[in-house]
């Protein structure tokens, strides 16, 4: 038992948030929807799965202005719904940063119409409301900044790995205190590549966990997969991790939103069997949560007051 462990135990309910440049297409890319749905990708994942021309997909994140975007609101909502901890997009697979970075141009200050710093808020924000900070990284795939016909069988390049270091470390020195890195993707025969990264976020952030799917045994935790809540009896610190409709990322056509109860229901049989519940919202490009999202959220926070120990 690691100390780090602590707040993770006992806070329980986080928040995860899938925003990026895919958010902007809401699923859809010249009047096709590619969000998820019989066995579809989810929405996040429409540059690959639309096969749209990069240069469309780089349009889109220059024309990227998330006017609406609120850090304070974000957190204060997280809160009210009970949540601990939130974990935000800093890089997913499309490898666009939300964040400054030197290691490529590929990010929200120098390729958007905001031209800033997008975790910069959301940081300061959790930091002010005693919010817990979590950054999802996607630290195998990476679409456009450094292509790999079959991540799994290729040997990482050098290139590619001076990269990820440079953003890891960027992303646990320049913000502070942060609370947990969320890798994703891993692949087990990149158990060096895997290590490094962990050993960036020990070394700088000692204090901070790392997520399961870092890969190799290497996480703090364990996760399972998409969607799932974790069955009785699973041994160890868990993550279950779910969103309030189909989709990850924002998806305009996604009209599968679970009831409030349905996820009251969940959050309990995760408190009941252990498991952390990490419940997934698709801001919107404007960078607001969507109503059904916030409905849902303040009947979670009703239901926790009267039910969950403050
Ligand atoms: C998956 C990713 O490929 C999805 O896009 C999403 O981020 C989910 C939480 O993890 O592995």
């Amino acid at each position: 038992y690691h100390k780090r462990m602590q707040w993770w135990d006992e806070g329980r309910l986080g928040i995860f948030l899938h925003w990026g440049v895919y958010s902007t297409f809401g699923g859809e890319y010249n009047g096709t929807d590619y969000g998820k749905e019989m066995g579809q990708a989810s929405a996040e994942w429409i540059y690959l799965t639309s096969n749209m021309p990069q240069s469309d997909y780089q349009d889109a994140a220059l024309n990227w202005n998330p006017t609406k975007y609120n850090a304070e609101e974000w957190v204060k909502m997280a809160k009210d719904a009970g949540m601990t901890y939130m974990v935000l997009t800093s890089k997913h697979h499309d490898g666009y940063a939300l964040f400054n970075t030197e290691a490529s141009d590929w990010n929200s200050v120098e390729c958007s119409a905001a031209k800033r710093d997008l975790i910069k808020d959301f940081v300061l924000a959790c930091h002010k409301y005693d919010m817990k900070v979590g950054f999802y990284y996607s630290h195998e795939k990476d679409w456009i900044n450094h292509v790999r016909k079959n991540v799994d069988q290729e040997p990482i390049p050098k290139n590619y790995e001076k990269y990820v270091k440079k953003q890891v470390t960027e992303l646990c020195t320049n913000y502070g205190k942060i609370d947990l890195i969320w890798f994703d993707t891993p692949v087990y025969n990149h158990l060096e590549f895997n290590k490094m990264c962990a050993g960036i976020v020990r070394k700088l952030q000692p204090e901070c966990i790392i997520n399961g799917r870092i890969g190799n045994g290497l996480g703090d935790y364990k996760n399972i997969g998409d969607r799932a809540i974790i069955n009785p009896g699973m041994a160890g610190y868990m993550e279950s991790i779910m969103t309030m409709r189909l989709n990850w990322g924002y998806d305009k056509n996604d009209d599968y939103w679970k009831s409030s109860d349905e996820l009251i229901k969940m959050v309990s049989k995760c408190a009941c069997r252990g498991s952390n519940f990490l419940l997934n919202i698709g801001p919107t490009p404007e960078g607001t949560f969507p109503l059904q999202d916030q409905v849902r959220l303040d009947n979670l926070g009703k239901w926790m007051k009267l039910n969950a120990e403050a």
